[in-house]
């Protein structure tokens, strides 16, 4: 290495250059999915750590990812098989907006033709309410974006199983009273939506490459990678910055608690 500024050190600088001053949400949440060995995908900002829910690791492995290691889930075992992970986002109970970032290595979708990525249904003072981040129309795939039920759509075939990483981003703003999806940094959908703040007491369970609903069949088959929670929501700048940090030349892990750093920074002003 000579000194010369790594890559990903000017990614994050051109990221806080585009991130406005005046925004206050925070990093809620940030899973790197590097190693998840333990059956732990851990999270190095709250401690909102998500646990495998099949047995020790069963179709849960570690791959190459997007930004160092991802976890791969694979949807085998049947319906009754819980091929995903738990968390709980209580920071989020009182938000008056929501993102959430990640990046996906989708297979086909084998059990159902819609499945979960990031998702819950247990949050805003309701059950059965989908929020987050899901992949349906198989064959000719999909992003779904939830918020407090109603969903909004990519075209049809943007995450169409070709071996590629994408990054997909929902935004709800509950002042603005709009849902947006981003698919490698570019909108691809928006809609109008409800008005925050978060209502309690429920936080979840959110999981990770699941949809709880419909004989329990919406597993996410394919690798995860870098899931980012904000309490605020972000602006199109911001999330095209999260995607133009990752697609860097070797991004690292350091690149992210970098990144991870600025936003904390940021909360304390
Ligand atoms: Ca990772
Ligand atoms: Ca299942
Ligand atoms: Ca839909």
């Amino acid at each position: 290495m000579t000194n010369k500024a790594h890559p990903s050190i000017i990614g994050a600088v051109a990221l806080a250059a585009a991130l406005p001053a005046a925004t206050q949400g925070a990093l809620v949440s940030h899973y790197t999915l590097d190693d998840t060995s333990s059956g732990i995908a851990v999270d190095s900002v709250n401690g909102n750590n998500a646990v495998w829910q099949n047995g020790t690791n069963t179709n849960l492995a570690n791959v190459a990812g997007q930004i160092g290691g991802a976890a791969d889930l694979t949807d085998a075992g049947g319906a009754a098989a819980n091929n995903f992970f738990q968390l709980n986002l209580p920071q989020l109970v009182g938000a008056n907006g929501i993102s959430i970032s990640l990046w996906i290595n989708n297979r086909n979708q084998t059990s159902s033709g819609y499945n979960g990525i990031f998702m819950t249904r247990t949050f805003n003072g309701a059950t059965n309410n989908s929020w987050g981040l899901a992949i349906e129309n198989n064959g000719n795939e999909r992003f779904d974006a939830r918020v407090n039920g109603p969903g909004i759509d990519s075209a049809d075939g943007l995450l169409t199983d070709d071996g590629n990483w994408k990054h997909l981003t929902l935004v709800w703003d509950g002042v603005a009273q709009t849902a947006t999806q981003y698919i490698n940094g570019v909108e691809t959908a928006t809609g109008a939506s409800i008005a925050g703040p978060i209502a309690g007491p429920d936080s979840g369970p959110w999981y990770i490459g699941y949809d709880d609903c419909c004989g329990n069949t919406r597993d996410f088959d394919g690798a995860i990678d870098d899931i980012m929670v904000f309490d605020n929501a972000l602006s199109a700048a911001e999330v095209d910055g999260i995607y133009q940090a990752g697609i860097v030349p070797e991004p690292s892990t350091s690149l992210l608690g970098l990144l991870s750093g600025l936003f904390l920074l940021r909360r304390r002003r």
